[in-house]
């Protein structure tokens, strides 16, 4: 059995005429740590050759020889999937670039098609206690997917490219999908505390949960949040500067670019690179200078997504504009700027990276960038400078090296100045600094702190525990019993939490429970809610229950149809200067309001900013914790609300009004989501079965959980079947 699977759209192998090994960032880091773990790899192949063996072969062999087991896809699945939503809508989204994003339902279609195939292949071979690790933007709905078939693997979840902004990411159609997709990871992880922020930002905006720093709980489950720089294969460089092909390749080299000052250049050709703005900057260097023959700019652009038109199109905007410029500063002995539009072999790259002065990384966005480590890595004898862009996720770390604003083409220039002119002392010193960094903290480092991460996690359950528990329990008291009470809140307990109040009415399955209940004998039903009493009349005046308004202030049984207070005087004076602040808060926090009820003031934020509002509803409670302190009221700050109460208004009085200790019942149950609640479970009575209904993380007096208003009703139409 394997312990961890890794996932990952692409295979680490290419499969031509031979099957090879393949390079890039995540496979180096990867394959760094492979033979320290059991490790299964799943993807995509890559388009595979006609003619060439078949698929089972290409499996066994693959199996066999890789420890890789493929996920075939057919040419409309790569078309849509690969080319379409992946590298045209979400690469372009996730880089900051929404005018490239192209979108098309079909490809939305087919995205969600090959995900539930990554997910059918895993659950083939997942047994029980493996990892999944799940990397990059390719595969967002496939934590979501995954957990539905095997609720309880342990997901994790790597994003290589950064997280945007709320701003750009709402652009997005299906933001909402994308998120919840992601969310059903046990571990989410990101090469930036910038990336987290603006994911975790997203999700409370765009799905309203809840969230700490590193933490977002949706559902009774919990996503955690985490930064994983990621680290170049450091031991592969090195090695590599060890061998005889290596020293005969820079010494070919050395020859090659005698007296010339090399500024090297290594990336895929892709937009988000900046290439077009670097050659701009080089182009007005060179006009300044004056020698133009010590100096070459060797550009190396992987070829990369060239099915896809604004890479072909930006290949040819920089071939012809390498060529102009080439054109422009050539001289008898020497062409600027050596374009090299291939792959160069590992050994030349380290070869080039261990001799080149200078390196120029300067991507408009990048989610880490490992050229500008890998540069590190090859320079021991720290004598390079890295002039990087502050927007690759490798500025945060590699802040030793010369950093520029891409867009800022001047700065650019001058900053390529000062790198040919920065004393060696000062080279080395910066250097040595990145080179002590980059070894540390390198691919090995980055692969097994996730893995650590995700194997600490401990997956709780604890509402799905405790509902085993509870139907047996309440069966067990409930049959001794010979006169019962219920006391049941109704938003979020019996009703499901919705956006707009009105639209919270009973469904037929409650309808049904509530007529039963009014039937049972030995039962009284109390409906305890925050509601005002038009509103629960409006609903429930036709069953034969007790309705209890405004979290205990008035009831009205059934029998007499008239609402009563539970105190008769009651001091209001306090809702004027509360009145007045609440409406301050209305103006500065926009989607903010004011709900007035007899008995309370509530100040609701949950369609404002949450972030905003949560900090808006901080400084109220603060406030009022001077101002209210001689009133007569209490002061609560709820599920995004902020409330002011009388004090007389207090679910626990009530439930004691009806069912205190010298009352007819020798049960009573109570259940409730919210802290208004909590009054109810805070009453000591060995009759009391207190059942807390939502998220079994949080503090409650309850001993009981259930996870939904569902679970609850379904809960109370078995139990009173069992009573006559
Ligand atoms: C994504 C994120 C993030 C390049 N040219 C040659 C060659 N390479 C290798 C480099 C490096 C890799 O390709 C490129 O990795 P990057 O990190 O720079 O960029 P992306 O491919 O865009 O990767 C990025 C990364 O994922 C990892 O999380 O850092 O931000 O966009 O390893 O060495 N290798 C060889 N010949 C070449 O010509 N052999």
């Amino acid at each position: 059995m394997f312990q961890i699977i890794n996932v990952a759209n692409r295979l680490p192998v290419t499969i031509g005429e031979q099957i090879t090994l393949s390079t890039g960032g995540i496979v180096s880091a990867i394959e760094g740590i492979r033979k320290d773990y059991n490790m299964l790899w799943l993807g995509w192949p890559g388009e595979l050759i006609e003619g060439h063996k078949n698929q089972q072969q290409i499996k066994q062999i693959l199996l066999d020889k890789y420890h890789c087991t493929p996920v075939f896809l057919d040419k409309s699945e790569i078309d849509g999937f690969y080319y379409g939503f992946s590298n045209s809508t979400l690469w372009p989204l996730l880089h900051y670039r929404p005018y490239f994003i192209k979108y098309q339902t079909d490809w939305w279609q087919m995205y969600q098609q090959v995900n539930w195939k990554f997910a059918q292949a895993i659950v083939k071979i997942a047994q029980k206690n493996e990892l999944i690790w799940i990397h990059d933007y390719h595969l967002m709905l496939l934590p979501q997917m995954l957990r539905q078939i095997k609720p309880n693997l342990k997901i994790g979840f790597f994003l290589h490219t950064p997280f945007p902004s709320y701003e750009i990411f709402r652009c997005h159609p299906q933001r909402k999908e994308l998120l919840t997709g992601l969310l059903a990871a046990d571990l989410v992880g990101f090469h930036t505390f910038g990336y987290l922020r603006h994911f975790r930002s997203a999700s409370m905006r765009l799905l309203d949960i809840d969230s700490d720093t590193t933490v977002i709980n949706t559902n009774n489950r919990k996503c955690t949040l985490g930064v994983f720089p990621i680290g170049a294969d450091v031991q592969s460089f090195t090695n590599e500067m060890q061998t005889e092909p290596f020293r005969t390749k820079r010494a070919e080299f050395l020859k090659i670019y005698k007296d010339k000052t090399i500024v090297l250049n290594v990336e895929r050709l892709d937009y988000s690179k900046g290439v077009m703005q670097r050659l701009e900057a080089i182009d007005k260097f060179l006009e300044k200078r004056e020698n133009k023959d010590n100096i070459v700019f060797i550009f190396i652009n992987i070829p990369s997504r060239e099915r896809v038109p604004e890479y072909s199109n930006l290949r040819q905007e920089i071939e012809s504009f390498v060529g102009r410029l080439n054109g422009k500063h050539s001289t008898v002995k020497n062409t600027p700027i050596h374009f090299i539009h291939q792959s160069v072999d590992f050994t030349e790259l380290c070869a080039i990276y261990n001799i080149a002065k200078i390196a120029m990384v300067t991507p408009l966005i990048d989610g880490m960038n490992l050229v500008a480590k890998e540069y590190v890595a090859c320079k021991p004898n720290f004598d390079g400078i890295l002039i990087l862009s502050e927007f690759a996720g490798a500025a945060n770390e590699l802040f030793q090296s010369l950093i520029v604003n891409p867009y800022d083409i001047q700065n650019m220039t001058q900053t390529l100045e000062l790198a040919l002119t920065i004393p060696p002392d000062d080279m080395k010193r910066r250097m040595k600094g990145m080179y002590e960094r980059v070894v540390q903290f390198d691919a090995k480092y980055w692969a097994k702190s996730f893995i650590n991460e995700l194997s600490k996690i401990q997956i709780t359950r604890p509402a799905a525990k405790k509902k085993i528990n509870v139907l047996n329990a309440l069966t067990k008291k409930i049959k001794k019993a010979k006169k019962i009470a219920f006391f049941l809140d109704y938003d979020g307990t019996l009703c499901p939490i919705q956006d707009e109040p009105d639209k919270a009415a009973p469904d037929k399955q409650l309808k049904t429970l509530l007529e039963q209940l009014g039937e049972k004998k030995n039962i009284d039903t109390y409906l305890i809610s925050g509601r005002t009493e038009s509103d629960l009349e409006k609903w429930f005046a036709k069953f034969k229950i007790t309705l209890i308004a405004e979290h205990g202030f008035s009831y009205r049984k059934h029998q007499t149809g008239r609402w009563e207070r539970f105190t008769r005087h009651i001091d209001t004076l306090w809702k004027k200067p509360v009145r007045e602040i609440f409406q301050q808060h209305v103006a500065t926090t926009q989607g903010s309001f004011i709900e007035e009820k007899k008995s309370s003031l509530t100040w609701h934020y949950r369609k404002a900013d949450p972030e905003f509002g949560l900090y808006n509803a901080r400084q109220l409670m603060q406030l009022f914790v001077e101002m209210l302190s001689n009133m007569p009221v209490e002061v609560h700050h709820g599920k995004k609300i902020v409330e002011v109460k009388s004090m007389h208004a207090n679910k626990g009085n009530a439930l004691m009004k009806f069912a205190g200790k010298k009352s007819k019942y020798d049960f009573v149950l109570c259940a409730g989501d919210d802290v208004t609640d909590e009054n109810m479970f805070k009453v000591k009575d060995e009759r009391l079965f207190k059942i807390k209904v939502g998220d079994g993380n949080v503090q409650t007096n309850a001993e009981y959980f259930i996870d939904s208003p569902k679970e609850l009703i379904t809960l109370l139409s078995t139990i009173i079947k069992k009573i006559p």
